[in-house]
């Protein structure tokens, strides 16, 4: 099967979907030519604002993010999402697809959605996310949004990503406390309390309020926006507060830290998996492992077998 690499992001920057979709699969297949597509790629990126959706499940993220989107539509803004579940790699970000393919946005050229799973691929996420960003980059979309599950890993995978990371919290899902002990409050640079219309919102305001006023960071002061996503409401309000944070970004340089943070995980996770494949190929980690068992290699010796086997090519 022949693939015209160059014919393919050229159409993807012409702004055919098929074309993006895709090169978002070859991401996701770990394609032996994605090499190939990012450098083809490279020179096309560097101008979309990244903004990341985090929280527990309900909270409102999909319905958040299709709320976005038509903000950012109505501004004339092309905006590719793409929604992650690490906790469900095979229906991962179905729920997402759902809301949104119900919405305008099914039919608008100027919007790209796509759920992303990992299909168990060495690497996982943390690989294939930046790689498929780089592809909506390039592609000439000037926002793209990450939807992805707060749990674990995959908060810090998300603010490794985003220029902007919004958490979201609602009341009965947690409250401020217990967003406290998730570390949210390191990694928000913007709150959403969304369900506004439900008992409690008010308090998990107020006490979101205390727990920043009791971190004393310095910096960005971090918004707290209260919204009704279901209806629409706020969501004017989040876009302002998305704007003002990137303005900050740029005032302060902290846009480019923030982006060569992420080129550094991106280069790592690409390392990462290169030794893992190149190992998994060979079984010679297992071959290592049995020598430091039966102690004819120390483990520090071992593990520079692996690095010399991945640069020598062996
Ligand atoms: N009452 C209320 N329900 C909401 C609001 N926003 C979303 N929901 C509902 O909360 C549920 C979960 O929303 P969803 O966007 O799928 O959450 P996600 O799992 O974080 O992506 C859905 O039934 C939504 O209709 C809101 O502002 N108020
Ligand atoms: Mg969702």
């Amino acid at each position: 099967m022949s693939l015209d690499i160059s014919e393919l992001v050229d159409r993807a920057r012409e702004g055919q979907p098929r074309a993006v979709a895709k090169l978002i699969s070859l991401v996701e297949d770990a394609h032996p030519r994605l090499r190939e597509v990012a450098a083809a790629l490279t020179p096309f990126t560097g101008h979309a604002r990244v903004i990341g959706l985090t929280g527990p499940p309900g909270v409102g993220k999909s319905t958040s993010t299709s709320m976005l989107l038509s903000v950012l539509r109505k501004e004339g803004k092309r905006v590719g999402v793409l929604a992650i579940d690490p906790s469900s790699p095979f229906s991962g970000g179905a729920l997402l697809g759902d809301r949104i393919r119900m919405t305008e946005h099914a039919t608008d050229p100027g919007v790209f959605i796509r759920s992303m799973a990992t299909r168990g691929h060495l690497g996982g996420l943390a690989w294939a996310t930046p790689q498929a960003v780089r592809v909506l980059d390039a592609a000439g979309f000037d926002v793209v949004l990450i939807e992805t599950v707060g749990v674990g890993q995959s908060e810090v995978d998300v603010v490794r990503l985003a220029d902007t990371t919004v958490v979201l919290l609602a009341p009965g899902m947690g409250d401020g406390i217990q967003a406290a002990k998730a570390g949210v409050l390191e990694i928000a640079d913007v709150f959403v309390v969304n369900k506004a219309d439900r008992d409690g919102a008010r308090t998990v305001v107020r006490d979101l309020k205390q727990l920043i006023a009791m971190a004393h960071r310095d910096g960005w002061p971090q918004p707290i926006v209260p919204m009704v996503a279901a209806r629409g409401e706020g969501g004017p309000d989040l876009v302002r507060a998305l704007g003002e944070h990137h303005d900050w970004l740029e005032a302060h340089g902290e846009l480019d830290r923030r982006r060569v943070r992420r080129a550094a995980s991106e280069v790592e996770a690409i390392a990462l998996r290169e030794l893992r494949a190149a190992d998994f190929q060979a079984g010679r980690l297992n071959d290592l492992a049995a020598r430091v068992v039966d102690r004819t290699l120390d483990p520090f010796a071992a593990a520079d077998v692996l690095l010399d086997a991945l640069r020598t090519g062996e």
